[in-house]
This record gives structure tokens, sequence and C-alpha cells, in this order.
């Protein structure tokens, strides 16, 4: 890492536009990045630099900087949710609070989030290494590729971040300093309070659905056990403030080659339950596995690369538990440590029975999230490409009504399922139904 000062910009002022803040376009960069001696070590001199936007998420601008030297990533807030438009203003914070998160789990599991060179407060500009040839795990999902290791990092990453960050482990004082630094995110934990857990299942006009599913969605919008489960599970993210959360962990969020995995895009990071994280990525891809039929020329082909999605699942889940309880018989610690009671009186077997079940109890929030974050990305404002690349409507609405139904039973009997093996054969009778 080369730099990653917040006064920076102030030291230096002619590397950036002084004063306001100003959106960067491909054209107005190189005059304005490129006196920072962090991106011309990196990058080469401005006058080689080639520059293209390829930001194609909800919220930001992202640049790839291209040089006689080598490239970086240039990502910067938008004064505004880019998605919908300047009709809804954001605060600028969000790139703060990213850069802040970075640094945390990037240290919780070193080697797997990018690394950041540089950052400017006022204008929400992070400098990042550019992860070639990596690309995001959602358009690989789509093209079929099969990334052999990606189940164990992303289970390792899980349970590295997730404990690390949790007070089985933090100081007392960090912890508290954390948890109100992060209590500062209210703009972006507000989104995923509203998007991901009240606008699926009330009639409100950032939702949308395709065609044939409006019937499907009224019907939501009546069904009690699923909106008891939708404000149980909100109650959890508001209140289970457990550890630091990547906040919005969906296969848009991870980064792939066949050999490595990467998360990116921390900025709704936010104290919160241990699953919500898990469960992003389990529902992700439980929806990436019934778009599948969209996307594969053959059933056979469909269903091998469904296989290995399912496999996928039970690889995170597996690993996550495994090195979960690895930290927690070596590393724990903090205020929930604990081994005044279980281990210094001679009794491994207690400390072995509060593992299993804390690890019961966020298998549950994980089921809970993943069917949660399977409606808002069929009937929210944030759809996903698995869905919206598929032309043929009939065929679309199948697949999106599939993960409706997978979505509910997991979320309403979450605490029936018992690990990864019920949960995928869900998923496949769900797959398997031809009334659907
Ligand atoms: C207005 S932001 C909509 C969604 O995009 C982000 O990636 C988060 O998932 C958020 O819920
Ligand atoms: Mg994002």
């Amino acid at each position: 890492m080369i730099a990653m000062n917040e006064a920076r910009a102030s030291d230096a002022p002619e590397c950036t536009v002084p004063g306001k803040y100003q959106p960067l376009d491909p054209q107005s960069l190189p005059t304005r990045l490129g006196r920072l001696r962090e991106m011309v070590a990196l990058v080469g001199p401005a006058k080689t630099w080639r520059v293209s936007e390829v930001g194609d998420g909800n919220l930001n601008l992202v640049f790839i900087v291209e040089g006689s030297k080598g490239s970086v990533v240039v990502k910067q807030a938008l004064p505004y949710a880019r998605v919908v438009g300047e009709s809804w203003p954001m605060s600028l914070d969000r790139t703060y609070f990213e850069y802040q998160a970075l640094t945390r789990l990037g240290a919780r599991d070193p080697g797997r989030l990018p690394t950041v060179h540089w950052f400017d407060r006022t204008q929400a500009i992070m400098v990042m290494e550019h992860l070639i040839p990596h690309v995001i795990l959602r358009k690989a999902l789509i093209a079929g590729r099969r990334l052999p290791n990606l189940g164990e990092q992303l289970g390792l990453y899980l349970a590295r971040a997730l404990f690390r960050g949790s007070d089985f482990s933090m100081d007392t004082a960090v912890r508290k300093a954390d948890l109100a630094l992060f209590a500062g995110n209210v703009e972006l934990s507000g989104i995923t309070e509203d998007l991901f857990f009240t606008d699926p299942f009330h009639d409100h006009p950032r939702n949308r659905c395709t065609k044939g599913l409006s019937a499907d969605a009224e019907a939501i919008r009546g069904d009690r056990d699923l909106k008891l489960a939708a404000v149980a599970l909100k109650a959890r993210f508001c209140s289970s403030l457990q550890t630091l959360l990547h906040g919005d962990f969906h296969t848009g969020s991870v980064m792939v080659t066949e050999a490595d995995s990467r998360v990116i895009d921390a900025e709704f990071a936010v104290y919160g339950p241990i699953g919500f994280d898990i469960g992003s990525l389990l529902g992700n891809l439980w929806l990436a596995f019934f778009a599948q039929s969209a996307h594969r020329e053959t059933e056979d082909r469909t269903a091998e690369y469904q296989a290995w999605i399912l496999g996928v699942i039970t690889r995170v889940w597996d690993t996550f538990t495994a090195e979960f309880a690895r930290l927690w018989r070596e590393e724990r610690g903090g205020i929930l440590g604990g081994r005044e009671l279980f281990e210094l009186q001679g009794d491994a077997i207690g400390a072995e029975l509060a593992l299993q079940a804390h690890l019961q109890e966020i298998w549950q929030d994980t089921l809970g999230f993943a069917g949660i974050e399977m409606h808002r990305r069929v009937l929210g404002l944030a759809h996903i490409p698995e869905f919206e690349t598929i032309a043929d409507q009939a065929l679309r609405v199948r697949c999106e009504r599939r993960a409706l139904e997978m979505g509910r039973y997991i979320a309403v009997h979450r605490g029936k399922i018992a690990n990864t093996q019920a949960a995928n054969d869900v998923a496949a009778i769900v797959e398997a139904r031809d009334c659907i």
C-alpha cells in the first residue's frame, strides 16, 4: 500500500480539484489526478494514460486508468444514486465508510480485498488495485464457468472477516469505537433496511417486476407468514450488531479468476448479524441456480452446472463453519470470549456446545436473509443480470417464480432446515416442478 491519507489532498492541492467536490470523467481525470505521485508511481506519466469508465453498479463512477507502468481503478461516489439519477440525492460519505471497511476487512483476511492506494474524502475518490484478469462473479455464473477455489476462498473470507470483527475477537474499546463509526453509515444502512426488508412486501413506487409476475407480487404482499419472517429478519439486521459486515455481499461484489476470488465494494459496511453477509451470498448463488435453464444450451448442461453451484454453496458453508470453529478454539477472546466459564474451568465440551449454538443461530439467519434477498432481486428496485438478460419473458417469469418460491420456503421455515443438503434439496425440488 502506498498511501492512505485523508490529508493528502490538502498537502498537495494541485493533485485534485481544490475545494468543492466535482465528479470525474475520462477527459478530466488525467488533468485532475495526473500530478498525484501515487498515480504516477503506479500508472506512469499522465500523458500515457488511457481512461475508461466501467461502472455498472447502482451507485458510483468506476474508472480504469492504464498507462506506461501499469493500471489502477479509480472509484468515485456521485451525489446521487446512479441507478435512479439525480432525483435520489445521496451523500458522498459512502466512500469514507468504504475506505474504512476495506481497511478493516482486508486486514482480517489478508489478500482477499483490493489494496487501497489513495483516498480523498472531499472528492469521494479511492484509487485501488486493478484486479486483472478478474471478472465479476455474476458474469462468470452467467457464462457457466467453473471456479475450483471459489467456495473455499469465500468460506474462509466469511469466517475470518466476520469472526475477527466480532465480540468473540475484538478488544472492547476498539470494538465500541468502531461500532460508533459505522453507525454513521446511516444512509446506506437505510437503503438496506428499506429496499431489502420492506419494499418487496408492499406496493412501493421503487419496485418493479417482470410483466407476468404482477399477480405473484400481489400475492406476496398478502402473505402474512412471509411478512412476519421479513420483519423478524429486519429486526435482527437492525438490532443484532454481532460483527462488521461487508453489507452487500452478493455475487456482484466478488471478482474472480480460475484461481482467485476477491471481495470488492464494501460501502454498505455496518455492524449487523453474522448471517447477513453469508445469506446475501448464498441467496445470490441460489438465484444463479434458478437462472441456469435460460443460459445453458441443453438440459444436461443446465443440470451439471446447477449441481456445481449447489456444491459451491455447500463448500462455502462447510468451510465457513470449519474456519469459524478453528478461530473459536484458537483465537477467541474479547467481550464474548467466555473462556472463564469453560476452558479455564476444564470444560472444553461447554465451549464446543456454545460454538454449536452460535453456528445454529448463524445458519438460521443465513437462510432467512438468503430468502429475503431472493425476493428483493425479483420484486424490488435492484434486479440482477442473471434474470434481466433472459430475453424470453415467459422463461424469465418461470425462473424468477421458482426463485421466489424457494426464497419464501427458506425464509419462513428457516428454523426447520437442518443443513445445506436440505436447503439444496429444496432448490432441486422447486426447479423440478413443472406446474410453475
Ligand atoms: C440504490 S442502491 C440499490 C442496491 O444496489 C446496491 O448494490 C445494494 O445492493 C443496494 O440495495
Ligand atoms: Mg456494490
